[in-house]
């Protein structure tokens, strides 16, 4: 079965699924070993790698690293085409349908698309929704969109539907990374409710409790990067 077909299974068998998120630029190679001693002992279920910027292209050589390490599906998760490695399983083909910058929303995905072409990642068609999580993130700054508030439930979720009715196959809500405000549990519940492809959502989770209320508002999928790279004691909690 490959990436999609296993997110679309546990959907159907209500199994929840959490993303260890990675960030190229932050991610010490050497401790790698480490830290995936302690992804494999908790629920993780999949490795997202990326970040808004990956100045020192350090993309290629984390997924390598990693790649020895784990049987987890490493999943890229792109900031822009320069942070694609055919060493990955799949890639988030994102697009940022809450701002209106061409760059993010279509000329990125021109650029990459000879590449993906040549190599064999699994491609994952993803309408990228980004929510004020009331702190600036290097999002807003890269793709220089505002997210949209938290508040204009009727908004997010009319772009959520318009992204599945456009093809997409994953709808990813966005608080940021570092977000001080996760994503509203009532948008995550409406957008579920309404919406028949799988739902992820990231940004500012922190702790137990969080992930369970996120899980159980309708998130198939959450994404967790910062409280990781904060204190990695934060698995422990995480326990299967
Ligand atoms: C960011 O949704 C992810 O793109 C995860 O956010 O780093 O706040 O966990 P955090």
């Amino acid at each position: 079965m490959n990436i999609y077909q296993n997110i679309l299974l546990a959907k159907k068998e209500g199994k929840k699924l959490l993303a260890v998120l990675i960030d190229p630029e932050k991610i010490d190679l050497e401790n790698i070993a480490i830290f995936f001693e302690k992804v494999h002992q908790s629920i993780a279920t999949h490795i997202f790698i990326g970040g808004s910027t990956d100045e020192n292209n350090q993309t290629e050589n984390v997924v390598s690293e990693i790649k020895k390490t784990t049987h987890l599906p490493i999943v890229l998760f792109p900031g822009d085409v320069s942070q694609i490695s055919e060493k990955a399983d799949g890639i988030l083909f994102l697009s940022l349908l809450s701002g209106r910058n061409p760059e993010y929303l279509i000329e990125q995905q021109i650029k990459a698309a000879p590449i993906l072409k040549n190599i064999h990642l699994e491609i994952l068609p993803t309408g990228y929704i980004l929510i004020d999580g009331k702190k600036e993130t290097a999002t807003q700054k890269v793709s220089n969109t505002k997210p949209i508030a938290q508040e204009n439930v009727d908004l997010i979720l009319n772009t959520a539907l318009a992204g599945e009715f456009s093809g997409k196959k994953l709808i990813y809500l966005e608080a940021g990374s570092g977000a001080t405000v996760p994503v509203n549990n009532s948008i995550i519940n409406v957008v579920k409710k309404n919406l028949s492809i799988p739902l992820i959502v990231g940004g500012g989770i922190r702790s137990k409790e969080q992930l369970d209320i996120t899980f159980n508002a309708g998130a198939d999928i959450v994404v967790i990067g910062t409280a990781f790279e904060d204190d990695e004691t934060f698995f422990e909690d995480l326990k299967k």
